[in-house]
């Protein structure tokens, strides 16, 4: 009786609900090759990371990026209509945000939003003209396709007449690239097996973080830097549930960085629904203002 009451107990309780997370791992770590989104780097310990990269001397983008916006923050904001609300596309520390508002005349509000939500503009910037703000080269996360469909919803989400600027990182000598995800100090390296670290915190994995490396390289031909986690032997992990199987070199495709030119991001902004309006450069990164294209 007793065991027939449990029995019905637990076929009834509900199960709960996994968690986007736990989907994508399960999705990526059953896909040939395996993969597993960039999106999943920032939990607190790998924001913290990413935050010591930002510091690395080989790490340039981030310095590069807020030289520039401070360098050239008057003429940007002279793009900036008046009374305008700033949106930021998956606003980060808000840092470089701040270098614009502090050279900008009007802005009415600032509103950093997640790129990974859909979201609706508070009501008090409805009726405001808007600027988008999309720093920290993080377009170079998405395939060239996925970049182009963010920057057209980006476009209909800022509606006619809008300005948006985007921060993009640039092709350069390969070896400057290799350097800027291969820092001495190992920093890049954590930061990639904490997304392992983090499954087996949330998801009860059993990952070895000693028995995967951490790859890095430039793809000439893809324009990009990939990262992967190599599996330094053959082995099998626990993850939810599932048994993965992972060969002697195997890797997971953790993340790219696609790197532009100036041309070829203009390319893509145009091929997306935006005109180049102006763009900064210290030949390393740029910044690209760009006008959403009138059509009619
Ligand atoms: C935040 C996506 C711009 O691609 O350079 C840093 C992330 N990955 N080091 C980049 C990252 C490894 C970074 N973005």
């Amino acid at each position: 009786m007793t065991r027939a009451v449990r029995t019905a107990r637990r076929a009834a309780a509900p199960t709960a609900p996994a968690s986007a997370f736990a989907t994508d791992v399960i999705a990526g770590l059953t896909a040939k090759p395996k993969r597993l989104s960039p999106k999943y780097f920032y939990d607190l310990a790998g924001s913290a990371l990413f935050d010591r990269i930002t510091q690395l001397p080989e790490y340039y983008p981030t310095r590069c990026e807020l030289a520039l916006l401070q360098d050239n923050a008057p003429a940007i904001a002279s793009l900036f209509p008046a009374g305008c609300a700033l949106i930021e596309f998956g606003g980060g520390s808000s840092r470089k945000a701040r270098i614009l508002l502090g050279a900008a005349a009007t802005v009415e509000a600032y509103v950093p939003v997640d790129i990974t939500k859909a979201f609706a503009l508070p009501p008090a910037v409805a009726r405001l003209p808007r600027v988008g703000f999309f720093p920290g080269s993080t377009i170079g996360n998405f395939e060239p396709h996925e970049a182009c469909q963010f920057l057209r919803h980006a476009g209909a989400v800022l509606g006619a007449g809008a300005v948006f600027l985007v921060g993009v990182d640039l092709v350069k000598d390969a070896k400057v690239l290799y350097r800027a995800y291969n820092d001495a100090e190992g920093v890049t390296a954590k930061f990639n097996l904490n997304l392992l670290a983090r499954i087996n915190r949330e998801l009860g994995g059993d990952f070895n973080l000693g028995a995967f490396e951490h790859h890095a390289f430039y793809n000439t031909q893809q324009h990009r830097i990939e990262m992967h986690l190599a599996s330094t032997r053959r082995q099998k992990v626990r993850v939810n549930g599932a048994t993965i199987d992972f060969r002697a070199g195997e890797t997971i495709h953790t993340e790219n960085s696609y790197k532009y030119t100036i041309e070829s991001f203009q390319a893509l902004a145009r091929g997306s629904g935006w005109s180049p309006l102006n763009v900064w450069s210290d030949g390393m990164v740029s910044i690209h203002a760009l006008q959403k294209t009138v059509v009619g």
